[in-house]
């Protein structure tokens, strides 16, 4: 039987396990990347594994998401991430080079290779033909520390994609296309795959936007190919010596196929508030737009960039609109500086941000009350543009443009037959002087810690009776947002548990805080896909930190599962929808014999005190995160492995 793109990857990465569906493995990796956002716990907790250097083939630490630098906080973090990536083998990539996910692509994705990186985008690589999987800090740096990253093995689905797309449709369209078909959590547990000769027409960039925004469908991650296209990129970006061919054989197999007729396609946008809320453009033309933001992870390219200002050349936009642009990267900046199209921009009335996740995290650019904001990003899950209520829609450049200029949502298939043309540039401006090397001298090189970067809270072992009372009961859908939100305000507090834990659920109960320490902590209860989005592993240690011992959902996203059992919360799933209707916010629950009980069965017995019943929920963990949970994390299961 032939194989796929992800097996013939998982295969020469594998350390343990069967790559059948459902089986616990574990792949070796090459490549880690953090972002500064989750970056300083990561390197925190790299610096509790006593491993004098990384192990990894390549190691980068970006800085892109805390650049606002309001007090000391994040530039004090940059400091600490600068020096620790020089004392232990990390390359450096300076604030101002550009967003991680853009600048990896661009300098150092390499087919073939496994990346993992604490940031949920981190698939945005798979554009190279690589498997690139983002995980919690935690994970990352046990990565760096030379183990390798376990997971379930995910269902590989190919998606085939026939014919070639109609003008002013874009590769947005395609996956905004598979999240009306499958929702934000139809990707769960599965990888896709991309193939078809609707695919070999994609340019790197393009299937960047693809693979970067599989995120949101929940999937562990998105894989192109690398063919002559990936060459191309590579080669025009000189790193022709990274490239090899990777195809899935001609008899290969999937566990399913999703067929999209790229013909079929029209412009489309995510309304708000959730990813998967898509329409078509012309469905929800005519609503007054007050702001566009073009950037962010996603939609940051140098095509993309082009696209936009040769659309707005020689235009102003409309006077009610306030338009943002945020190039993705160094290289994309000082590229279209050079070839004028900067000028273009800014003549259209365009304000340019650095290059950074800016709006897209909620670092400054909130949008007016009550107003549209269109963006080119992935994400509009409620209130993360830091405005209550907000109205973020999604949707491509294309689109963008033609609202930026309208000051409406405006299908920009009015604005002509055909988009300007944009040619791949056959050379891109290499300059990789924002990237710094590690230290030949690492022993003398001081990491500089600023009073915002608290040392690292630890909890002990498991304990075998846990008692506590419901102190939240949410519904299906809560995002690492409505846990922990992101934001100017919150953001700089990330290498600072003590104070961030105080913003712990504020958007759903601005008391949560207070409950949880009067109480000194207790339990949470969720519905289907609890902890969606993100992969900031703050949304499971604060909780650790403020005593919750279990969340009770109907399910979970993987990331967030992941990082409630590294920092030894269980993370327990009802046995029917009825029980979570009955349980009640304020109930106290007690499970004793816990130690005994996780080893023993599926199940977990837990007496609702203040109903007066038992009832059961299912833990679905495997040996392995059996023992994690015991140990009381993944550091302490690390730490006592490496003591035996
Ligand atoms: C996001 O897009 O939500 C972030 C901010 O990049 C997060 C990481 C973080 O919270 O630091 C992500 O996607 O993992
Ligand atoms: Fe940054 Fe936004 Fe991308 Fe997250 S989704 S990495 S915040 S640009």
């Amino acid at each position: 039987m032939g194989k796929n793109l992800v097996q013939k990857i998982f295969e020469s990465h594998l350390v343990n396990g069967r790559l059948d569906p459902q089986e616990d493995i574990a792949i070796s990796i090459d490549q880690t990347l953090t972002q500064d956002a989750t970056g300083t716990m990561t390197y925190l907790q790299f610096e509790a594994l006593e491993i004098p250097r990384v192990k990894t083939r390549l190691s980068v630490s970006y800085v892109d998401h805390n650049m606002l630098q309001t007090s000391f906080e994040n530039a004090d973090d940059h400091r600490f991430l600068q020096t620790f990536a020089a004392k232990y083998g990390i390359l450096f990539s300076r604030p101002g080079n550009g967003i991680c996910h853009q600048v990896h692509l661009e300098r150092f994705a390499k087919p073939g290779e496994t990346l993992l990186g604490s940031d949920s985008h981190t698939p945005n690589a798979g554009a190279m033909g690589m498997i690139a999987i983002g995980a919690g800090g935690l994970d990352v740096a046990i990565a760096m520390g030379g183990g390798p990253y376990y997971l379930k093995m995910p269902e590989i689905v190919l998606v085939k994609l026939k014919g070639r797309p109609h003008p002013w449709v874009s590769s947005k369209d395609i996956l905004l296309e598979l999240l009306r078909r499958l929702t934000v959590k139809g990707g769960v547990g599965k990888i896709f795959e991309f193939g078809g000769s609707g695919a070999r027409t994609l340019s790197v960039p393009e299937r960047a936007t693809i693979a970067n925004l599989g995120a949101e469908l929940g999937a562990t991650t998105t894989i192109f190919p690398s063919d002559e296209k990936t060459h191309e990129f590579l080669k025009a970006q000189e790193r022709e010596k990274d490239w090899i061919s990777l195809q899935p054989d001609s008899d290969a197999e999937y566990h399913q196929v999703v067929e999209i007729d790229l013909r079929e396609l029209e412009p489309l946008i995510a309304q708000p508030s959730s990813p998967d809320r898509v329409t078509t453009v012309t469905e929800a033309a005519g609503r007054e737009v007050k702001q566009v933001c073009i950037g962010s992870c996603n939609n940051s390219s140098y095509l993309d960039l082009m696209s936009v200002a040769r659309i707005l050349k020689g235009k102003k936009i409309h006077p009610e609109v306030s338009l943002t642009i945020t190039p993705g990267s160094k290289q994309v900046f000082e590229m279209i500086a050079r070839n004028g199209a900067l000028g273009d921009l800014i003549s259209s009335g365009a304000r340019i941000l650095e290059s950074a996740c800016g709006p897209c995290i909620g670092m400054g650019l909130a949008p007016p009350s009550g107003a549209i904001s269109i963006r080119t990003m992935n994400r509009n899950f409620p209130g993360r543009s830091g405005t209550p209520e907000d109205q973020v829609y999604l949707a491509s450049p294309y689109v963008a443009a033609a609202c930026a200029l309208e000051g409406s949502i405006t299908d920009p298939r009015t604005l002509g037959p055909k988009p300007p043309p944009v040619p791949m540039p056959k050379k891109f401006l290499i300059d990789d002087s924002l990237i710094l090397p590690p230290s030949s001298t690492p022993e003398k090189v001081a990491i500089e810690r600023g009073p915002n970067i608290k040392p690292l809270p630890i909890r002990g072992p498991l304990e075998d009776s846990i008692e506590g009372s419901v102190i939240l009961k949410v519904g299906d859908h809560i995002t690492t947002d409505h846990i922990l939100p992101a934001g100017a305000r919150v953001l700089p507090l990330r290498s600072n548990i003590p104070a961030i834990s105080k913003h712990l659920f504020e958007r759903l109960d601005p008391e949560f805080f207070k409950k949880a320490k009067e109480l000194g902590g207790g339990f949470v209860v969720g519905g289907e896909n609890y902890g969606q989005g993100s992969s900031r592993e703050h949304a499971a240690l604060a909780p650790m930190y403020l005593g919750i011992k279990a969340i009770l959902a109907k399910s979970y996203a993987r990331i967030h599962r992941s990082n409630l059992i590294n920092f030894g919360i269980l993370p327990l799933v009802f046995e029917s929808s009825d029980e979570y209707l009955r349980i009640e916010q304020g109930d106290q629950l007690r499970i004793t014999n816990l130690r005994i009980g996780l080893q023993e069965g599926g199940l977990l017995r837990i007496e609702n005190l203040t109903q007066q019943r038992p009832f059961e929920v299912f833990h679905g963990l495997n040996s392995r995160e059996k023992e994690i949970l015991l140990a009381g994390g993944l550091l302490n299961y690390t730490r006592n492995h490496a003591k035996s």
